[in-house]
């Protein structure tokens, strides 16, 4: 198969990229990376010394892709499907990609931070970092409200690379900072991603993961109940 991801089940920016395979249903090989694991490990950063992931390899074209704005990207010009996760008119383009940095930087970052410090010694947590990524969460739950008014999805009609970079992002956020009842928007629009039959499918296959995960307790009833038994 031409196309590997490298990735882990549990990791929210590995759910983008996925999300946007399935939307499209692109075939591809999953490549689980494991960091406990030395040549796991080095599978990774031998391609993208970062060790971020996913990275995507295409091996027909001999290219590591990385950064999963990019790997989303470079799907659509290179393995183009039926959904157009990139629109064609550069304006809307520009606000898909505003949008997905903004899920990137304000909802994603600050989710891993708080999640990063829950696995910190006690000696070295950060309850300021802690403390500001609450309030980016805040701020960010509220600009996402104002700017659902009269959208579907996060730049429109249409579903986007935006709402692949939205949909684990709030899935985990969630877990840490609720988006409380003023927020019904945010809250319909966490719905109708989470039952989206491609992030759906993300999940499903991320349950025998999730008691990895330190909120696990925060999920959602319905992931906990089909969560496998310890
Ligand atoms: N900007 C990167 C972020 C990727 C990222 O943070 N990935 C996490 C998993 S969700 C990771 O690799 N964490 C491992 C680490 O930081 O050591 C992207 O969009 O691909």
């Amino acid at each position: 198969m031409s196309l590997v991801l490298y990735g882990h089940p549990l990791a929210s920016f590995c759910h983008k990229v996925l999300i946007a395979l399935y939307e499209n249903g692109t075939p591809f090989e999953d490549r689980l990376v494991d960091f406990s694991d030395e040549s796991s490990r080095a599978d990774l950063f031998r391609y993208w010394p970062v060790g971020k992931m996913p990275i995507l390899r295409d091996e027909a074209r001999d290219s590591t892709i990385p950064e999963t704005s990019i790997i989303i990207e470079y799907l659509d010009r290179h393995y183009p499907g039926e959904a157009h996760l990139i629109p064609v008119d550069p304006d809307r383009a520009l606000q898909v990609r505003l949008w997905d940095r903004f899920f990137d930087l304000y909802v994603q970052t600050p989710m891993q931070k708080i999640v990063a410090d829950t696995m910190r010694a006690a000696d070295v947590k950060d309850p300021q970092g802690v403390a500001d990524a609450r309030g980016t969460l805040e701020m960010a739950y509220d600009m996402i409200e104002r700017q659902l008014a009269g959208n579907l999805w996060i730049s429109g009609d249409a579903f986007t690379m935006a709402d692949c970079a939205a949909a684990p992002a709030l899935f985990y956020s969630e877990t840490l900072v609720p988006f409380g009842a003023e927020r019904p928007k945010l809250a319909g629009y966490y719905r109708r991603l989470v039952e989206r039959p491609s992030f759906s499918r993300v999940l499903k296959e991320s349950l025998p993961y999730f008691k990895f995960y330190p909120y696990k307790h925060q999920l959602p009833e319905t992931i906990r109940k089909a969560m496998p038994a310890e």
